[in-house]
């Protein structure tokens, strides 16, 4: 399969800040760790994130007909971007979305996804993990039609 990573705001300074939130490793090692568990099983990892909400936006409308699933950590855009909830909705390739803490477990405003409703899921609290449990579900699902 071809898949896009995609990771929003402030995904760029990982292992460099909040450590015990996000955990000590880079954005350059997430990307290296996707693509290598992707190679593992036949498949590419194209990883992009940007700071910028059209930057996405753009991202997701490229991925129609060119990627087989997007796993998708909007970041904080995850809480209020109905623009990036229009720009999944618009386009035929898969999405599950992803967050690298539980945000259950932190402030209020990130109880609430405006972008979830366009994905197939949602996965949280993993970390880095949890990009590869998307990747595996998609894997896993390729080609079948019914319901999970
Ligand atoms: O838990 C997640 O993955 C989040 O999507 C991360 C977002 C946050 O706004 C969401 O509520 C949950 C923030 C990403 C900030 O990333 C940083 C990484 C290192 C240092 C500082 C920020």
């Amino acid at each position: 399969m071809k898949f896009l990573i995609l990771n929003g705001p402030n995904l760029n300074l990982l292992g460099r800040r909040e450590p015990g939130i996000y955990g000590d490793d880079s954005y350059e090692s997430l990307c290296r760790r996707l693509s290598a568990f992707a190679a593992a099983h036949g498949s590419t990892a194209e990883c992009f994130q940007s700071n910028h909400e059209g930057a996405l936006i753009d991202a997701i409308h490229a991925a129609d007909g060119v990627y087989d699933a997007i796993v998708f950590n909007p970041g904080a855009f995850t809480h209020y971007s109905y623009a990036l909830l229009d720009a999944l909705k618009a386009v035929d390739v898969p999405c599950i979305e992803v967050h690298l803490s539980n945000v259950h477990q932190r402030e209020e405003f990130r109880h609430k996804s405006v972008t979830a409703p366009a994905c197939v899921g949602q996965i949280c609290g993993l970390g880095f993990y949890g990009y590869e449990a998307a990747m595996g579900y998609f894997l896993t699902r390729a080609g079948q039609k019914e319901a999970p």
